[in-house]
């Protein structure tokens, strides 16, 4: 079922398939608010129904609709409005530093965020124990964090890559509000990124994506 959060919902304005406590979602909103770029939100509470499959076969949130164009995943949605609306812009000119700012996103997108991932939890929580659910969730955020981490530590300034905010800061704070909100990720480890997360906390177009913000929140 999709509910749509915005009284001047238009055909020709961007429509973000969303689920507030979603870090795939969370990145995706972040960008759009970054640049600028209203949307109208679609809550999705049933990943599993026709409709929303048609749009992304696979059953996930986000998907961005675009008048005829049907995008999803968070890295593809990202990449296109970049191209589509390039101020300001998500990746730096250096070349090194785009790399980095690449692997720092495929880390988050690739080799946490599919671990922690609600189906992932869930099953754990069914065929191992409900009390494994916790320790999983932590151990797979730790092991990335530690990978985060050494990446960062040189490059990091006011951001994860240098004074400006890039793709790398677009997957980690979503990351970093979920683990150390919803996980209780213990951080001291971790000093580069608490205080990344420290200066997300401070952007309004981050504050405005958290998903306490959205108008499907839970609290
Ligand atoms: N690589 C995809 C992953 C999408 C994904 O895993 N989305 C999660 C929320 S963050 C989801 O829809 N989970 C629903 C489920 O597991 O059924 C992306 O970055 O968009």
């Amino acid at each position: 079922m999709f509910h749509c959060f915005d009284q001047e919902a238009n055909e020709n304005k961007l429509k973000l398939y969303s689920h507030w406590i979603s870090s795939c979602s969370f990145r995706v909103r972040f960008a759009l608010n970054l640049k600028g770029l209203p949307y109208d939100y679609q809550t999705v509470t049933t990943f599993s129904e026709p409709e929303f499959l048609k749009l992304n076969p696979i059953g996930f949130v986000p998907v961005l609709v675009d008048g005829q164009t049907v995008i999803a995943d968070s890295f593809a949605i990202i990449m296109y409005l970049e191209h589509k609306y390039p101020q300001p812009p998500l990746l730096p000119h250096d070349i090194l530093k785009r790399a980095i700012n690449f692997q720092a996103a495929t880390i988050v997108s690739s080799s946490i965020q599919p671990f922690q991932n609600y189906t992932v939890v869930k099953y754990i929580g069914e065929k191992v124990g409900p009390d494994e659910k916790l320790p999983w969730t932590q151990s797979v955020i730790g092991k990335g964090f530690t990978a985060l981490e050494k990446l960062l530590k040189d490059h990091a300034r006011r951001y994860a890559t240098g004074d400006e905010i890039f793709l790398a800061d677009l997957f980690l704070a979503p990351q970093l509000d979920a683990a150390i909100k919803r996980f209780n990720v213990d951080m001291k480890e971790f000093p580069t990124l608490s205080r990344l997360h420290e200066t997300y906390n401070e952007i309004p177009a981050f504050q405005k994506a958290l998903p306490e913000n959205q108008p499907d929140a839970v609290h």
